[in-house]
């Protein structure tokens, strides 16, 4: 198959690359480089240090004997999108091309609107362009499970049946987000399944649990993936994990109460080749809820501490107040049925998962030192009035 990778580039882009290579699919990638400016911008780095998208390329030809097609590109610069679609021609479309950060997009109005505009004017532009070029082609849409909030009942695959005075119909389930960012996916699921009636594009949404874990092959470094530990671009496992080799306190924030579905870097490359192996019908706009675990933030904490004394290193977890808007008691059961159907059999299970990721971050534990004053919490998702209040605190 020809698939044409989104957001090459990315935490996820990059391993997909790699692994839909072995298994003998043919790739094109686009990517504007943003992820790097973002954490640059917050003044981190990759806890894992990253090769140039130059000597990625060169190593995934060593690797694999095949060429990756790429091109540096914004979503949103339609003329050249075209182009590239066209030459390429592929049977498959995985857009990962998104500022993925609740945190970012919460830092003020400039950053809000840049992370809305860039989601939703890239994925609109991915789909006119596919429209255009390849209508033909599956598109397999990275959208996010806190889409869906935490509404106390449990959540179903994107629809579900309702039944109001007298009548029935199966609706889209309603959406909850709780960042502009993640708002910003509730748009494009909203455009993409509109795109699906419209032209009868195939469409998968796959709405994800946090993803955590590392990819990097001992062959080569150049094969590596990021991983992020800042408060905007790492996520809570990977944060945990990069605390714990440092010595610094792992944070869960507020009681810890609140749960997230999540599951391995591994078992995402499985999921998503899955989707992409059996795709959606011509008109069909299907929601794949992907996680496999459910836990909660403390017990998540618990875990990662425990792998790192499995490992010889002394961690500790200290709560810190919820920087956050987000409820922290809740119900949350989501569905996850339909990857399964399609063959998913998680890999590692979660100790043995963050264990090798503790493993694989010790040779870089200076990097992650060097900038562990990004690690608190900074951004709050607070009203203007506390806003203005903690502003007026600051010496
Ligand atoms: N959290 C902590 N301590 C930390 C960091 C986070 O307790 O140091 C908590 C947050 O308050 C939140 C939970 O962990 O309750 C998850 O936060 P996160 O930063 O791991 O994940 P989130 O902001 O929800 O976003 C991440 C990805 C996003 C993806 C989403 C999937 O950045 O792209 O869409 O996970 S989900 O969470 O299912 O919506």
């Amino acid at each position: 198959m020809r698939v044409f990778i989104a957001g090459v580039d990315g935490y996820l882009g990059w391993p997909l690359a790699q692994h839909l290579s072995a298994r003998g699919h043919e790739i094109a990638g686009v990517d504007a480089m943003l992820r790097r400016a973002w954490v640059a911008e917050r003044g981190s780095v990759s806890a894992v240090p990253i090769a140039s998208i130059g000597e990625r390329l060169a190593a995934f030809r060593d690797a694999s004997g095949a060429s990756l097609s790429f091109t540096h590109l914004d979503l949103r610069d339609q003329p050249k999108l075209g182009e590239t679609l066209a030459a390429f021609a592929p049977d498959a479309v995985v857009h990962l091309a998104e500022c993925p950060s609740a945190p970012y997009s919460m830092i003020d109005f400039e950053h809000a609107d840049f992370v809305q505009t860039n989601n939703v004017s890239g994925t609109l532009g991915l789909l006119f362009a596919m429209r255009e070029h390849c209508p033909d082609a599956h598109l397999v849409k990275l959208g996010t499970m806190g889409e869906y909030g935490t509404p106390d009942m449990d959540i179903p695959e994107g629809f579900f049946e309702v039944e109001f005075r007298g009548r029935r119909d199966r609706l889209p389930f309603p959406r909850q987000a709780g960042s502009w960012y993640h708002w910003s996916k509730v748009f494009d699921s909203q455009n993409v399944s509109f795109a699906c009636r419209l032209w009868g594009l195939a469409v998968t949404d796959v709405m994800q649990g946090i993803v955590y874990g590392s990819w990097c092959p001992p062959s080569d470094p150049r094969l590596s993936s990021r991983l992020d530990f800042d408060e905007a671009f790492g996520t809570s496992v990977n944060r945990f994990c990069c605390q714990a080799v440092i010595g610094h306190p792992i944070t869960p924030y507020g009681s810890g109460t609140q749960s997230r579905g999540l599951l391995s870097l591994a078992d995402s490359m499985q999921c998503l080749t899955l989707a992409l192996e059996h795709p959606a019908a011509p008109g069909e706009y299907r929601v794949f809820n992907q996680l496999r675990d459910v836990v909660s933030i403390g017990r998540l904490a618990e875990l990662v501490r425990d792998a790192a004394r499995a490992l010889g290193i002394s961690a500790r977890i200290a709560p810190v107040d919820n920087p956050r808007a987000e409820a922290e008691a809740h119900h949350y059961n989501p569905d996850s049925n339909k990857l399964r159907e399609l063959g998913f059999r998680p890999s590692a299970p979660i100790d043995v998962e963050l264990r090798r990721m503790i493993d694989d971050l010790v040779p870089h534990t200076d990097r992650v030192r060097a900038h562990a004053h990004r690690l608190p919490p900074t951004v709050r998702w607070e009203p203007a009035a506390a806003c203005t209040a903690s502003a007026a605190e600051e010496p």
